[in-house]
């Protein structure tokens, strides 16, 4: 029996808000949910989805959207639990919500399943009503000797979202422990148990690969892949820079590392020597380029003792021998004289 497993899809979150990319990916959230979808329903004969399906407690458009997604494959059953995010609070739509005829939601605050016959399976799991659940609920999870087949889903995974060990549940008979919460996936050594990540990343904190998991459920045990399925990944690029370094060469530098890798979204860290008389223009590379955050490590690139020599009989000359005199670490001293100079210097230029 073939099953898609995914989680924290995050529909409806705008990742890198405010950023000119911001709503390419708020869309790709969505293309890249309709694409697992209609791939389940090509392949497999169930979708779980572990929790946090959408990024807040969903809108009716956004309801009406799933499940235009759902009713495309009605041959694929589908298994949905709330999440954190997704939480069944008062007002909640999902609590009166009706879902196509293959898709069934576990939303009470404590276990309950769904058998469904034609798979020989029963999905176990339950729903977050709401943002944070701190005892350990899904310790006493425990499946049957029955003949089914016994799957649990699981939005788990620290001290405030139900502290859970996936073992405990192998060890309860569970053929499966489908979890989600985690954004980054985690494979479990030698157990039937995986938390598949989210599909997309959704911030410049999601380093890394996304995608979710396809099983195969067997009288001989359950196995499992781990498939791609992001559009754009986060990554972090760091440049080495010379007293040569223009901020027109980084921004083309970094142009062309994105046109090579169009997908990548990055994290910039600059290091390396500068010339001392300029700082670059950070505002240039973060309109110019896909780059969520700059850690400018650069230093100038200070010659103390050609400078001691030009200016001996000046304030610069003056403050560079007080400053060597001075009884201070070597890390201050070279935090100082870097700052004193470049306010020194400026004065000069
Ligand atoms: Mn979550």
């Amino acid at each position: 029996m073939i099953f898609f497993h995914t989680a924290d899809v995050h529909l409806g979150a705008k990742p890198d808000s405010g950023r000119p990319w911001s709503l390419e990916r708020e869309k790709a959230l969505w293309n890249t949910f309709s694409k697992i979808t209609q791939d389940a329903g090509r392949s497999a004969k169930l979708l779980l989805i572990a929790g946090d399906l959408f990024h807040r407690p969903p809108l009716r458009s956004e309801l009406n959207e799933v499940c235009g997604l759902f009713e495309d494959i009605p041959h694929t059953h589908v298994v949905i639990i709330a999440g954190n995010h997704d939480f069944i609070g008062p007002g909640s739509l999902y609590q009166s919500w009706k879902w196509p005829d293959n898709v069934t939601m576990l939303s009470t605050p404590e276990l309950s399943s769904v058998y469904l016959e034609d798979i020989n399976t029963e999905v176990h799991g339950l729903s977050y009503l709401q943002p944070e659940i701190t005892s350990s609920l899904l310790d006493d999870a425990a499946a049957p000797h029955d003949g089914r087949r016994h799957i649990l889903l699981a939005h788990c995974g620290d001290a405030n979202h139900i502290p859970f060990r996936p073992e405990k549940a192998v060890d309860a008979g569970f053929d499966y422990i489908a979890m989600g919460h985690i954004h980054q996936p985690k494979r479990y050594k030698g157990i039937p148990a995986a938390m598949c990540g989210s599909p997309e990343p959704l911030d410049r904190t999601d380093m890394g690969e996304r995608g979710y998991v396809i099983g195969d459920l067997t009288d001989s045990g359950c196995s499992i892949r781990w498939v791609p399925s992001a559009t754009a990944q986060y990554t972090s690029l760091t440049l080495k820079v010379s007293s040569e370094t223009t901020t027109t060469q980084l921004l083309n530098h970094i142009r062309a590392y994105q046109e090579k890798n169009p997908s990548y979204i990055c994290r910039l860290k600059l290091i390396g020597l500068r010339r001392p008389d300029i700082l670059f223009d950070l505002d240039m590379l973060l309109d110019g380029a896909r780059i969520t955050d700059i850690n400018d490590s650069t230093v100038p690139d200070l010659d103390i003792a050609q400078l001691s020599y030009e200016h001996k009989n000046d304030i610069i000359g003056h403050f560079i021998k007080q400053l060597q005199m001075t009884d201070i670490s070597e890390e201050k001293r070279k935090k100082a004289m870097e700052y004193g100079l470049r306010a020194l210097m400026e004065d000069f230029n």
